[in-house]
């Protein structure tokens, strides 16, 4: 039970429903590379009805990566769009914080769907005063909370704003509903609106990107700001541009040795849909006191749709969500495998043993996974 009620929206309880099991598919990259429709010779590729998931292992060290005995099935089809960004672990409620997709309506704003780890993965849906139209979120320690254990850490929504409202970084605290907002503006300048964000394990630092989805689905005004990634340090306010030249830049990550910064650019989707545009993951290198990047280049490609929501798992390898579902590179930016679920995956999050992968109106679990994610450890005390 929430000390306070955070809702000011029904909540509504649904429960789990289907059971549909997998295991992964070897890809023959030889035969793939002179047949384009390849992969549907292995399993049906036309999903009408989407339930099928696969995991496809594109290199045979993908086995080892995500588990040899993986297996996923899909939690739920819903008529709405309750799962799409965000995907926060919270201890305190034992639960996750998964933001639902714009709906295109202004006066039904984006909820955040609240999942029960401890209720056989049952779902609510809520809002809070003070976050207008929250997309990407991470686990959020303040100032002086980073290194105690027993203290749980907020939630930190990317706000996108609205045409009243700033796009600012807002802490929330799970239990309370209570909302704070760390960032609203770079030094008087409006953000476009800022999509996704990540809390650096030793600085403390917030390093987030700001995109112009809110302009391109019509719920923010004409952008003032190029598209950059910054970082914001919240025990002192100071505020850096560390990347720029992005179509749009997305998702955002750290690799677990802290060197490398990984930043999704997904320009090929804007006002429309355009497929020359990037859907690349770039890295940079990042500065030993954990300040500023260099050394940009072209980490990956992703085959299907545009890489999204970027987690890493404590071997470096990198996960995104893409058209098709989550692709899972290796360190060197080899492709060695996809959790397949033939329709577009925007966000996925990582628990102990297991990855839930948002795709909007569904929602999927991969069970008996070996991977552990970055902030695994941190999120839930293992
Ligand atoms: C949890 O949901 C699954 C369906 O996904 C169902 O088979 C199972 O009985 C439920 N377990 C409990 C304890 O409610
Ligand atoms: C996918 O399947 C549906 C229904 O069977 C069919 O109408 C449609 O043409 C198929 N699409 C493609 C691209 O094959
Ligand atoms: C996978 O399952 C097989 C058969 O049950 C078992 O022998 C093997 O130890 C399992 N592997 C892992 C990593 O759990
Ligand atoms: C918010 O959640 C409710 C169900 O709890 C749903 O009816 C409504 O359409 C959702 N709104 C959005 C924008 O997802
Ligand atoms: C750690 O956090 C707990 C709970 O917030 C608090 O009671 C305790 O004083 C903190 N300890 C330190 C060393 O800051
Ligand atoms: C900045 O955003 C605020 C809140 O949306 C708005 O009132 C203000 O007009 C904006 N300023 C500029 C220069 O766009
Ligand atoms: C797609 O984008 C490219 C690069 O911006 C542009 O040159 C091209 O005209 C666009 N194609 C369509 C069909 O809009
Ligand atoms: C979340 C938030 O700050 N919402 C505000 C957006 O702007 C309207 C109109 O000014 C306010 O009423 C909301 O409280």
């Amino acid at each position: 039970m929430e000390a306070q009620v955070p809702v000011i929206w029904k909540t509504i309880i649904f429960t789990a429903v289907s059971t549909i099991m997998s295991n992964i598919i070897p890809v023959d990259l030889s035969a793939f590379a002179t047949n384009p429709a390849y992969l549907s010779t292995l399993f049906p590729t036309n999903v009408t009805t989407p339930s099928a998931i696969n995991l496809l292992a594109y290199d045979e060290s993908f086995a080892s990566v995500i588990g040899e005995n993986a297996t996923a099935r899909q939690l739920y089809n819903l008529d709405w769009e309750a799962f799409h960004e965000a995907g926060v672990y919270n201890k305190d409620t034992n639960k996750i914080y998964v933001t639902s997709n714009w709906a295109k309506d202004l006066n039904n704003p984006i909820n955040v769907t609240v999942i029960d780890l401890a209720n056989n993965y049952s779902i609510s849906s809520t809002r809070y005063a003070g976050v207008a139209e929250a997309n990407g979120a991470t686990s959020y320690f303040p100032p002086g909370t980073q290194t105690n254990s027993s203290t749980p850490p907020r939630v930190l929504y990317c706000d996108e704003g609205d045409f009243h409202n700033y796009s600012a970084l807002v802490s929330v605290d799970p239990v309370t509903g209570s909302a704070t907002p760390l960032v609203t503006n770079y030094l008087g300048r409006n953000f476009s609106s800022i999509n996704d964000a990540r809390q650096h394990p030793v600085t403390g630092d917030i390093w987030f990107t700001d995109a112009d989805y809110g302009y391109f689905q019509h719920f923010r005004p004409t952008p003032t700001i190029p598209k950059q990634v910054y970082r914001f340090s919240p025990s002192t306010g100071e505020i850096a541009v560390v990347a720029d030249s992005f179509n749009q830049c997305n998702g955002l990550e750290f690799s677990p040795d802290l060197k490398t910064l990984y930043v999704s650019d997904t320009g090929a989707v804007n006002f429309d849909r355009n497929l020359t545009r990037p859907a690349t993951i770039y890295a940079f290198d990042i500065s030993a006191d954990h300040k500023r990047l260099s050394r940009r280049r072209t980490f990956a490609f992703a085959d299907n749709g545009f890489p999204d929501g970027i987690h890493a798992d404590t071997e470096g390898n990198v996960w995104a969500g893409c058209g098709d579902g989550v692709h899972v590179w290796n360190p060197e930016g080899t492709l060695i495998g996809k959790v397949w679920i033939g329709v577009e995956s925007n966000n996925f999050a990582f628990l102990p043993g297991k990855v839930l992968v948002f795709s909007n109106s569904q929602l999927w679990v991969v069970e008996n996974v070996k991977a552990v994610g970055r902030e695994v450890g941190k999120d839930f005390g293992v």
